[in-house]
Order: structure tokens, then sequence, then C-alpha cells
């Protein structure tokens, strides 16, 4: 017994051992939620944000009074709080050590082989799975619900990846259809679980919920869990909070470039970086991304079907709509507000998790070249959104394992309304 025990212990010893660089590479690194009181303290921590080495800023300065979380190495945290000290900005710790949640996402811990093969189709929801987990549980699906769902491919990543697709839905003519993205950026971890959520609901509960029935007999669902998978897979290899694709960039070190500063239309109108080694830059040249090229191309080709686009992010809770090149209104912002509205009062009787509902500009800040604003101006589906998930920062992207249910149950009731009323005809 005494052997066993020490036998496991060292076992486990040698297993975090293995995974040394990922599991401790934010140790000691801290969030901090820094409040400008002034448009001028605004400013400052825009322009700090714009050091694109120094700070990992969680989220981008949006105005007065509105929270900005600003990760900072351990060397580096003295010099942020003297800043933020000197420009009088009111500032609160908010993770005390990034590295203690990372680890805790990572329970069960893949052993480093096991990263890019570890290959359970079944998915669970009580832990997040990797890229090949993910795309093994679409194959999965397909196989075990012939009837409604299908599998397909958007094409291939920069790194070679597949980026599958699920389409759900029993046959017929001329339906009206529902995307679903997740993961255009890789470290919000919630997405693209809760996309695999979704795709759950709707073939398990087809034949036996009369809801998921109607809306899988008159609806196509067309679900892409990881459109950024080599950014994704980098998030599990080597460093957790990656955000970009993993693209080259000539005359640069730095890889990737943002996908949601990268789409054609108003592309790098506002919001998004020159740099390449910046988290938000918005590409070479409008859709530079092979991923995002892979997005247009399918939206494109089916945009008379496609009557909502949906692409899940996080974190914030907020239920945003175009326009994030600008702040005007789209003309049909009434109801675009109207089906956030009453989808968000789905999501907030499960749990009660309160969400913003607004444009991308005026809710959070500027950023054009965004998937949304895409799907709208050029595909023409006039009803786009993004959601941003939990939390609202006290774990930010590192939202415990055990909150992948809640999540994902109180925003598929969201989502039910939006299914309920393409089947109903959107207005
Ligand atoms: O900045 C973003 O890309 C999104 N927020 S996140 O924290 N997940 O990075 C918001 C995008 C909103 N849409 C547009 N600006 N088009
Ligand atoms: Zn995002």
């Amino acid at each position: 017994m005494r052997l066993l025990l020490v036998f496991s212990a060292i076992l486990a010893l040698s297993l975090t051992e293995a995974r040394m660089p990922l599991a401790s590479q934010y140790f000691g690194y801290k969030v901090f939620r820094a409040t400008p009181k002034d448009m001028q303290q605004v400013l400052l921590l825009d322009k700090l944000s714009q050091n694109e080495d120094k700070f990992d800023f969680w989220t981008s300065p949006r105005g007065v009074n509105k929270p900005v979380d600003i990760m900072a190495k351990p060397s580096d945290i003295e010099e942020l709080k003297s800043f933020l000290t000197t420009i009088k900005v009111p500032f609160n710790v908010m993770i005390d050590n990034v590295n203690e949640n990372i680890r805790a996402q990572m329970v069960p811990a893949p052993k480093p082989e096991e990263i890019s093969s570890r290959k359970s189709s079944r998915i669970t929801f009580t832990e997040y799975h990797t890229y090949a987990e993910i795309q093994a549980f679409l194959t999965q699906t397909a196989n075990d619900f012939p009837n409604i769902a299908t599998k397909g491919s958007l094409g291939r990543s920069f790194e070679g990846r597949d980026i599958g697709y699920i389409k759900i839905g029993a046959p017929g003519l001329n339906k009206p259809a529902i995307w679903i993205d997740a993961g255009i950026h890789a470290r919000e971890w919630i997405s693209p679980a809760t996309a695999t959520y979704f795709i759950d609901q709707l073939t398990t509960g087809y034949g036996n919920d009369a809801e998921i029935t109607r809306l899988v007999d008159d609806v196509d669902w067309i679900i892409v869990p990881s459109i950024n998978p080599d950014g994704y897979a980098f998030t599990w290899s080597d460093d957790r909070l990656w955000r970009k694709s993993r693209s080259t960039n000539p005359g640069s070190t730095c890889l990737g470039t943002d996908p949601n500063r990268n789409y054609d239309f108003h592309w790098d109108e506002g919001g998004s970086s020159d740099l390449p080694c910046s988290d938000t830059y918005h590409g070479p040249s409008a859709l530079s991304e092979i991923e995002a090229q892979h997005v247009s191309d399918f939206l494109l080709a089916n945009r008379n079907s496609i009557k909502v686009y949906l692409t899940l992010h996080s974190y914030g809770q907020y239920w945003l709509t175009p326009w994030g090149y600008t702040s005007n209104y789209p003309s049909d912002y009434d109801n675009l507000f109207a089906l956030a509205t009453e989808a968000v009062a789905a999501l907030t009787a499960v749990h009660g998790t309160e969400y913003t509902i607004g444009t991308s500009t005026n809710t959070l800040y500027v950023a054009s070249g965004g998937s949304d604003d895409y799907a709208k101006g050029v595909a023409g589906i006039a009803y786009s959104y993004t959601v941003e998930l939990r939390d609202t920062g006290a774990f930010g992207f590192t939202l415990p394992a055990a909150l992948i249910i809640p999540t994902a149950e109180e925003t598929w009731e969201g989502f039910k309304v939006v299914g309920n009323a393409v089947r109903d005809g959107l207005p």
C-alpha cells in the first residue's frame, strides 16, 4: 500500500514535471483591474496597451469608469503598480496567481504526448478538451446521428489542421440556417466548450425533447467549434494565453494575426494594430489569414440560407451587435436589439447571469475587421452577434471547468430563442 502511494506520488510528480513549461509559465503573474476615472486616464491606459510586449491586456480600455484587466509578469508588477499610482488610476488585484487558475483548468492534465492525439470521442463538459478531441467528437457525432448530422470541413488552417464543422438538421429543402462559430480567439476556452455543448444538446435532444426536435426539423445548425485551430492547439502545447492565429509575418519574428481584426469590411479602420507583435494585429492585408478566408468563403456561398451569424468569445457577458468599426448604429438595430433582449432574458432566467446588450463600438470599443461586421456588412446576414461568455473577470480566460456546464446551459437557452425566432421567420 505504502509502495503504491510512493509510486503514485512519483508518477504525479513526473507528470507535472513533464508539463513544466506550460504548467509553470504563468507562475506569479497577476491580473490587475484598473478603473480609469477620466478620459485622460483612459488614453494613458490605451497607450500602455499598445506597448505590445510589456503587459497583456485581458480587456481593452473602454471608457471612463469601465474596468480594464491587465496581466503583469512578476518582474513587471511593481512597474505597473507605480504607473497606475502615478496616473492616479484606482486598481485592485483580480487574480493573484494566474498559474494556479491555469493548473486548475487543466485537470485532468493530459500527458504532453496526449495533447495532439488525445481522442476521447465522447466529449464531456466537466473538463476542457484539446483540438484533436473536439474534431473526433464531430466525427463521432456524425456517425452516431447520421439522420440529422453531417461533418464537413471549411478547409485547412495555416499549419494544416482541419477546420471541422457539423451541420445538424433533419433533411428538408430551403431550410433557414444558423451559423455558430467558436474559438476565433485561442485563449477563450469557454467558447469551443460551449459550442460542443450545443452540438450535444441538438443531437441527443432530437426525438426526445419536443422543442429541440422542432428546432432540428425546421432549422439547419452549422456549428464550427474551433475556427482558429492552430492558436487553440498552441494554448494547449505552449502558451495558454495565446490569442491570435499562428501565421508567419514577413519581416517580423512575431507570429500571428488577430483573426477578429482581419475581415474584409472596413479593415484597418480603427481599433487594430499595425504591429505584428501586437495581440490586435490586423494582418498584412484583409483576409490574409487562411482561416478567415475559409469562413468568408462559406458565409458567401451560403449567404441566402444563413439567417443568423453567431460568434462565441469570452469574457465579459455581452451580447453584441454590429457595428464594431463605427459608433453608428445599423439601420435595423431595433430588430437586432429586440431579438438579443429576448435571448438574454432566457439566458439570465437560468442562473441570474446578467448580460449587457449593445453595439460592439458603443459597448466595448472600436475594433474594425471583425467577423461579425463582415457577416452583416458583406455576406448580408442581417442578424449578426458576438456573444462574450462568462465571466466578468474573476477568472477571465481561466474560467474553471466546473463553470462550463452552467455557462453553456444558460447560453443554450438564449440560443434556442434565436432558433425559435428563425423558425418563426425573422422580421
Ligand atoms: O475585441 C474583440 O475582438 C472582441 N472582444 S474579445 O475580448 N473577445 O477580444 C469583441 C469583438 C466585437 N466585434 C467587433 N468589434 N467587430
Ligand atoms: Zn475574443
